[in-house]
């Protein structure tokens, strides 16, 4: 007799159990793979506290380039000398030896045709021509599609307007730049 009731508690909570787990796993994947397109933003959080104590107080610029070769981000306000870091994310579908993007701030004194004229046959040093580095006063590493690249710098000390530039080849004839105003 107990051992029966014993057999039937067990056979029902067994019965009870499955469709639980069951209910249970499948309430669990959605919100796994809803995070999973926020992890490379999470992955980077790490490595940039890493690199907070050279950025220290620096002020989080987050812009998106995509494929049709424009920056989310295309105006930028910046006290003069502010600790600014630039986090950029590419999104898109095409593979990064087509479609890549960068954030390049030229110096007020840059001839930007030219720089991205020579950028264009630079790829050898993901387009900045090493000739000009001078006219660079930051940039950041080529980001293809699903990566982030960044940059800390201090904001120029002169008051005025500066350009940056996507230097990937047509990138910047497409509109893919930005003025960051130092006042
Ligand atoms: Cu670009």
């Amino acid at each position: 007799m107990y051992r029966y009731l014993l057999c039937s508690i067990l056979t029902a909570s067994i019965a009870l159990m499955s469709p639980l787990q069951m209910a249970y796993a499948s309430a669990q994947t959605p919100p796994a793979q809803k995070q999973a397109p926020a992890k490379p933003g999470a992955a980077a959080k790490p490595d940039a506290g890493g690199k907070q104590a050279a950025s220290k107080g620096a002020r989080t610029v987050d812009i998106v380039g995509t494929d049709d070769m424009k920056y989310s981000v295309t105006t930028i306000t910046a006290k003069p000398g502010e600790q600014i870091r630039v986090r950029l994310v590419s999104k898109g579908a095409m593979p990064k030896i087509a479609m890549a993007h960068n954030f390049v701030l030229l110096a007020k004194s840059a001839d930007v045709l030219k720089f991205v004229n020579a950028s264009a046959m630079a790829r050898a040093t993901d387009f900045i021509p090493p000739e000009m580095k001078a006219q660079v006063i930051a940039a950041t590493a080529l980001a293809g599609a699903g990566e982030t690249v960044e940059v800390t710098f201090k904001a120029p000390t002169a008051p005025g307007t500066y350009t940056y530039i996507c230097s990937f080849p047509g990138h910047f004839q497409a509109g893919m730049k930005g003025m960051l105003t130092v006042k």
